[in-house]
């Protein structure tokens, strides 16, 4: 999964992303364009376990890529900007909430919610800008009788995503249907991507009442004090959770944020499991055991057969796989088979 951090400048973005990540890339370097790449896995203590108990010789996480986008997503935002957001599976909006009289905020005043406003007015229009290209063009070759069917059922797709864009509404309120959703997939509109909402705060607003209060007013949103995160990575293992403790907090965000954005995205986890190797996956809810083979290696989904299956918590229950076996809760499943999280797969291929 890949998810970019975007904003509007100076609110943070780079920060968070040297806290979620650990990276220790350059802050306050305004007017910088580079973006900045890093993978993390994420943990899991289920898959720990699955590796003690069959000691392979890879243990392999399942991963997510952050992007750390430069400069501000607004009403006049560079195309270059918007272009490097189209090519991920959500993107993560970085709000400034903290006081710095430092800092200069590009608006001149701290305001979450008009900041976020500004965010979703800069994906809108980068948008439409594409939006209208590709329906000026379209229009052009159905006016000449040289469109395919394929073309107008683009056209109308892409119809139906422009009179939203022209409400400032997302894309993602067009309603299309799959098919239609299948037609524009390759325009990648960042109004029709999942997003989550990162509230950069000060690290004594961290738990305040007045944090709590524009949280519940933005969608998908946790606070994160992302300066305070950043420095506390750079402790060694026993400062770090002392330091912690003295915040009365458990942990750094990443873990939170990380469920955060398998339940804001709908991602389950599955594994594989065996000598060589022992694996985390991630798919979307409601995928079928067909795709998820897939996702391993396309001739497994090519050459789909079937997919052993049991579930994490009856192995763990039971202890062995024998076991599983012997208390019938070992099944083969059919190419439609939805993948639950937790479940252990053996695909069975033939290409
Ligand atoms: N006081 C305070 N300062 C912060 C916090 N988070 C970031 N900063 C400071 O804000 C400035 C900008 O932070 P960056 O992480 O570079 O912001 P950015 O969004 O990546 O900025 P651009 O990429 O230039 O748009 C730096 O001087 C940071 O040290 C915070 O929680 N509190
Ligand atoms: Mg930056």
């Amino acid at each position: 999964m890949k998810l970019a951090m975007i904003g509007l400048e100076s609110s943070g973005k780079t920060t968070v992303f040297n806290a979620l990540t650990g990276a220790e890339k350059e802050v306050g370097a305004f007017g910088k364009i580079e973006a900045h790449l890093s993978v993390v896995k994420v943990p899991d203590e289920r898959l720990e376990w699955l590796s003690d108990l069959y000691n392979p010789r890879k243990t392999v996480y399942a991963s997510i890529e952050f992007v750390d986008i430069p400069g501000s997503i607004n009403d006049s935002s560079d195309p270059k900007i918007t272009a490097s957001c189209r090519e991920v599976d959500a993107l993560v909006f970085v709000i400034r909430a903290f006081e710095d009289p430092n800092v200069p905020h590009p608006l001149n005043s701290v305001d979450p919610l008009r900041d976020l406003e500004q965010i979703q007015t800069g994906l809108v229009l980068a948008d439409m800008a594409i939006a209208e290209k590709r329906l000026e063009k379209l229009e052009k070759s159905i006016s000449k009788g040289a469109a395919s069917k394929e073309d107008k059922d683009e056209f109308a797709a892409i119809r139906k995503v422009m009179d939203r864009l022209e409400e400032e509404e997302p894309a993602s309120r067009a309603g299309l249907t799959e098919q239609e959703e299948k037609s524009i997939r390759s325009f990648q509109f960042l109004t029709l991507k999942p997003f989550l909402v990162l509230l950069n705060v000060s690290d004594n607003e961290l738990n305040s009442p007045a944090t709590e209060k524009t949280l519940s007013s933005l969608p998908e949103a946790m606070a994160i004090s992302a300066s305070m995160e950043a420095e506390i990575r750079r402790l060694d293992e026993e400062d770090r959770k002392a330091f912690l403790e003295d915040l009365g907090v458990k942990e750094l965000s990443l873990n939170a944020f990380i469920r955060k954005a398998y339940g804001t995205l709908g991602l389950i986890s599955f594994f594989t499991v065996g000598e060589d190797e022992v694996r985390a996956w991630t798919v979307k809810e409601g995928t079928p055991a067909v795709k998820a083979a897939g996702k391993i290696h396309s001739d497994l989904e090519r050459g789909f057969i079937r997919a052993e299956t049991f579930s994490f918590e009856d192995l763990r229950e039971k202890g062995s796989e024998r076991e599983v076996k012997n208390a019938g809760l070992f099944r083969l499943e059919g190419k439609g088979y939805i993948v639950k999280d937790g479940d252990i797969l053996s695909i069975k291929f033939n290409v």
